[in-house]
């Protein structure tokens, strides 16, 4: 079963959704909404050239939640997680799970350790990133000396995150916590690529988010997906232009093709998948999955 649409919950109610995630609160048994807790739910809904596509592409939510769970054990030692538990309800077993409500920290924590997109841009204007200098020579999809952090606003749904000067991170949530926040989020980062370069995938950048407990940090959202990251497969890497995505590449090469009969410049919203996109892109979402945990993903 794919799924794509927001779902009633029958004891939930829906507080957020996002482009492919929606935020469920349970209800207690009066009915009132329980202010500890969150369901998170990932759906089948795939965004590309920024729009929300009109295929789902079946497991989707399901792989990326696994992931996810997979990659907050591997972390442990580094960061608490807000992860309550993976008992849910039926209609969205695999792909949602009970989290800790926190409060959220306002910004976007990035860290690149390959240059491209935004980061390759700035680099380009004045040899720094997010306020450090980098070395002359890089192109786009240079590995970095050292993973950095590259913070960014968090914008409304609908518009881009803004890059973020520390300075800012700083002011918004006092000095120790940034550097605790950018300290965690680039050590999410390099241990991330330590444990997929083994296994054929480079994790270019990822963003995460934290919220707290009390004084702790703690690490929520998703973390280490495609969707929350650039994927790129190794055997390809080969800096000096831009890299195929390991997920999305399918996606991008029909959407672009003639075959789709699409003009990204047109404003339209892109057409449908043919189903063998579909299946592909399918595939390489598992994929990932079975090469970073190397379990295999039964639905
Ligand atoms: C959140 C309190 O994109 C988001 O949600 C996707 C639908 C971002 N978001 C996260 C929260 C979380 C989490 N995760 C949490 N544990 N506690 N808020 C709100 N928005």
């Amino acid at each position: 079963m794919t799924s794509s649409q927001p779902l009633e919950l029958p004891g939930y109610a829906r507080v957020y959704s996002g482009k492919v995630r929606d935020l469920y609160a349970p209800l207690d048994e009066s009915g009132k909404t329980r202010d500890d807790l969150l369901l998170l739910v990932a759906s089948d809904r795939l965004s590309a050239y920024d729009y929300v596509l009109d295929s789902p592409i079946p497991d989707k939510g399901a792989v990326l939640t696994q992931l996810s769970l997979w990659w907050f054990e591997q972390l442990a030692d580094l960061v608490p997680n807000h992860v309550v538990s993976t008992e849910v309800p039926a209609a969205v077993a695999g792909r949602a799970v009970l989290v800790r409500r926190l409060e959220m920290l306002p910004v976007e924590c990035v860290a690149r350790a390959y240059l491209t997109g935004g980061g390759l841009s700035e680099y380009v204007a004045d040899g720094h990133v997010s306020g450090v200098a980098l070395p002359p020579g890089l192109v786009d999809g240079s590995r970095l000396p050292e993973p950095v952090f590259t913070p960014s606003t968090k914008a409304p749904l609908g518009e881009h995150d803004q890059p973020m000067p520390y300075a800012d991170v700083e002011r918004a949530v006092g000095a120790e916590r940034a550097a605790q926040v950018r300290d965690l989020t680039t050590a999410i980062l390099a241990r991330g690529n330590e444990i997929a370069a083994e296994r054929g995938i480079l994790i270019a950048d990822t963003k995460v988010e934290f919220g707290l407990a009390g004084d702790d940090v703690v690490l929520a959202d998703e973390v280490l997906t495609p969707d929350s990251s650039r994927f790129w497969p190794a055997d390809l890497w080969e800096p000096g232009h831009p890299q195929p995505s390991y997920d999305k590449q399918f996606v991008r090469d029909w959407l672009t093709s003639p075959a789709s009969g699409w003009d990204r410049a047109s404003g339209e919203a892109p057409p449908a998948l043919p189903e063998d996109v579909v299946a592909q892109t399918r595939s390489k979402y598992v994929e990932a999955y079975e090469r970073l945990t190397g379990r295999s993903f039964a639905s």
